[in-house]
């Protein structure tokens, strides 16, 4: 599908962050066309970066029109916004289920996020382990929260992938590989079903599946950051 052109988008990235992620999804949902620029790492920041975001100095930044917006999912609704005659809305269209989604993008970052940390810097089978059973325990809410917001669809957003299933979903981007590697699952079908179902649709829809990094390279990275931790 041809992207619509719009001129002044620029996406400052790195295509192995799960929050880079969640600004591309938002732009390809929206069919906003926009030039990448790729960071060589998380560590070596460009000017562009620095000048673009001198408060946290992290990615994403979406510049549009020569100024910069900080913090993956503030993109999200902004493309939202900006683009809200374009296709699919992102977010709910009825106030308070858009309060709710936010309340869950949030909770993600601030209880979901922080145990996939843990699971990623985990160099002992006991530590990942129990990385593993915490991320599962933060993932419960979620498992809940699902049934209520999909309303029998596939997706938290319904029929389509909206602001919560890009939240999580950009997680799946390191789960995946940390299952792969460590032969451990966080999703399961005997303790979060519905999440086990939901990641399936999410990897499975077009717009994903473009977009995703390969999770074989992302077994590298994730091995190459377990090093980086164990020897700081
Ligand atoms: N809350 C931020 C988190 C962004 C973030 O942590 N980005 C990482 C890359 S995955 C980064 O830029 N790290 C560089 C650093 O911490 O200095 C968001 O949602 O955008």
């Amino acid at each position: 599908m041809a992207a619509e052109r719009e001129d002044g988008v620029k996406l400052i990235g790195l295509w192995l962050s799960p929050f880079v992620l969640r600004a591309k999804l938002a732009l390809n949902i929206k069919g906003v066309e926009y030039e990448n620029h790729e960071e060589l790492n998380t560590w070596e920041k460009s000017e562009l970066l620095l000048k673009s975001n001198p408060v946290y100095k992290k990615i994403p930044v979406l510049i549009h029109k020569g100024r910069p917006i900080c913090e993956s999912m503030i993109i999200v609704e902004y493309v939202d916004e900006v683009w809200s005659s374009e296709r699919k809305q992102i977010l709910p269209v009825n106030h308070h289920e858009r309060a709710e989604a936010r309340f869950w993008a949030y909770y993600i970052d601030d209880k979901v996020f922080p145990r996939l940390r843990d699971h990623v810097s985990a160099t002992t089978q006991e530590a990942k382990e129990k990385a593993v059973m915490e991320a599962a325990a933060a993932l419960q809410p979620l498992e809940k929260f699902f049934e209520q917001s999909s309303k029998g669809n596939s997706f938290f957003g319904g029929e389509d992938i909206g602001f919560v299933d890009i939240a999580l979903g950009s997680f799946l981007a390191w789960i995946t590989p940390l299952e792969k590697l460590d032969g451990i699952k966080i999703l399961r079908d005997d303790n979060l079903p519905k999440l086990t179902t939901w990641a399936q649709h999410f990897c499975s829809h077009d717009t994903v599946k473009e977009l995703m990094p390969d999770s074989d390279k992302m077994v590298q990275v994730v091995e190459f950051f377990r090093l980086k931790f164990s020897t700081a």
